[in-house]
């Protein structure tokens, strides 16, 4: 269950994190597609908890398995769904099936579709679960224990057992109603969390993916798990691997570490498993997630996110251009307070994403995935998809550029100028540099910087340490 479904010459994830239904079936017809996205995660789909002020952590807390959220209802997913996927977007739901919501601080506790439950006496009638179906109470205070970690509460959420078949069959039926409409695969929350002989048989029982949605027949749900795993603790990531992917978090916590300047650019050859990442085709990268872009979950200060765009932007072009890992780039709404929800009208219904005419997004939206150097470097990384990385240069600092194969050719600055001769691997001719600019649309000129290549793969390559970006890329697509 490590295949994403991905449609051919598709190969990067925006989590278009508390997105509505309808606003994601749109970007997938008026953007995503045309720019060779291959899929979106989308926010927790089944009913969660109403939390006074509405923090994005609501939904992170259920109270039932009924698709009905801020989001959207069940009909507004299917057509998100049908859409997407007719257009070769592949759709992966955030599923939280380790627990369901803490007492709430105003009994009783309501949820996004008008059910009600008692969490303090593990009550949620409609799934059902009653106090038989949950773990004894005990806090997560301990992550030298397994135990502990698998059986207590994390947060206070109510901790399901899965030991319960009747807990697992309740679980296996929310997986497969989502398989039923249409979904890719899972993110699975807080797996950590979970034991892998648990997750092992509901993976096991979850149904073959829809096949009247484009997927070939008998193919199974592609799962990435989130475990958080810097080192240090009795769980770790290798417990999960065999069962899906594995968000690696020390590639966010370490990318962001090196292009903030704490760490020299020239050690990146080895990057991956020479850094103690996961093996590729286990690890779900990132540069940052909805949790630590806020300070939650883990990374550190380290993280890069949105608010430091230059060093982001360069972040995020190494992840797509460096041929490691499963990729995926958070999409944002601006925030002020690390609790604070999705942009919303007076009635806190969640507001769409109003779309600039320079294709950017508003109504405080951040769209990361919208900006030129994200959507550039996602196509980069599509046009090399099967080559190898040669030619590394450095200058044994801050300076460093590469090729994939003959069909690409990045370089970055992350102090000083870069002014170098350097071989590009491409043919000989002038190409645009995707980052400062574009090919034209007539494709007869450059909006940003010109390269020469000679016919030799040499070029003249200049970025200034004042430039916008301090990355320049090219290839075989950004050719006059
Ligand atoms: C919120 C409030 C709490 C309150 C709770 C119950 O913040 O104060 O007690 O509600 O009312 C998210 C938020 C939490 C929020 C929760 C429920 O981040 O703040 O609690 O929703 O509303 C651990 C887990 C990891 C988890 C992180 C956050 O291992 O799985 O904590 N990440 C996922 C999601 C989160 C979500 C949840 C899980 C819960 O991505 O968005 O929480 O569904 C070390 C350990 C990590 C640990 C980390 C932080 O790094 O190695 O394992 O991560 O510390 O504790
Ligand atoms: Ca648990």
């Amino acid at each position: 269950q490590k295949d994403p479904h991905w449609w051919s010459g598709r190969n990067t994830i925006v989590h278009l994190f508390e997105w509505k239904w309808s606003d994601i079936a749109d970007e997938c017809e008026r953007f995503l597609q045309h720019k060779g996205y291959a899929g979106v995660q989308i926010s927790p789909p089944n009913e969660n908890i109403v939390v006074p002020n509405r923090p994005w952590w609501e939904r992170y807390q259920p109270i039932s398995y009924k698709l009905n959220t801020r989001s959207g209802d069940e009909r507004a997913f299917l057509d998100m769904t049908r859409r997407c996927n007719a257009v070769g977007i592949r759709i992966y739901a955030d599923v939280v099936i380790n627990h369901m919501s803490r007492e709430s601080l105003r009994p009783p506790a309501v949820g996004t579709g008008g059910s009600f439950a008692d969490p303090a006496a593990k009550s949620f009638p409609a799934v059902p679960y009653g106090e038989g179906d949950f773990n004894p109470t005990c806090a997560i205070n301990n992550y030298a224990d397994v135990t502990n970690v698998r059986n207590c509460e994390l947060d206070r959420l109510k901790d399901l057992n899965h030991g319960s078949n009747y807990v697992r069959e309740k679980i296996v039926e929310f997986l497969n109603h989502l398989v039923s409409l249409g979904v890719a695969g899972f993110r699975v929350d807080a797996a950590k969390h979970m034991w892998p002989k648990d997750l092992e048989y509901i993976y096991g029982n979850i149904a073959n993916l829809n096949t009247s949605f484009g997927f070939p027949a008998n193919r199974k749900p592609f799962i990435y798990q989130e475990v958080i795993d810097l080192g240090g603790e009795a769980i770790s990531r290798d417990y999960y691997t065999y069962l899906g992917a594995v968000t690696e978090f020390r590639h966010s916590a370490e990318i962001g570490r090196v292009f903030r300047g704490s760490d020299k650019l020239t050690y990146l050859h080895n990057w991956g498993t020479g850094w103690g990442f996961l093996s590729s085709e286990n690890a779900l990268i990132f540069v940052d997630n909805h949790d630590n872009q806020r300070g939650h979950g883990a990374g550190g200060p380290n993280v890069l996110t949105y608010k430091t765009s230059k060093q982001y932007k360069m972040a995020t072009a190494f992840m797509l251009a460096y041929p490691y890992g499963i990729t995926r780039i958070m999409s944002s709404f601006d925030f002020a307070s690390s609790e604070q929800g999705p942009p919303h009208d007076s009635k806190d219904n969640i507001v769409s994403p109003s779309i600039n005419s320079d294709g950017t997004c508003g109504n405080g939206w951040i769209c990361e995935h919208r900006w030129r150097q994200m959507y550039n470097m996602v196509e980069f990384k599509n046009v090399v998809a099967g080559t190898g990385l040669s030619n590394w240069w450095s200058d044994g600092h801050q300076q460093i550029s590469f090729c994939r194969g003959k069909k690409g050719f990045i370089a970055f600055t992350n102090w000083g100028d870069l002014k170098q001769t350097l071989q590009t691997c491409l043919p000989g001719g002038t190409y645009c540099d995707i980052i400062s600019g574009q090919l034209s649309d007539d494709s007869k000129s450059c909006t940003g910087k010109k390269v020469y290549v000679e016919p030799n793969g040499f070029a003249y390559i200049d970025i200034w340490a004042f430039d916008e970006d301090g990355v320049l890329a090219i290839h075989e697509k950004s050719k006059i």
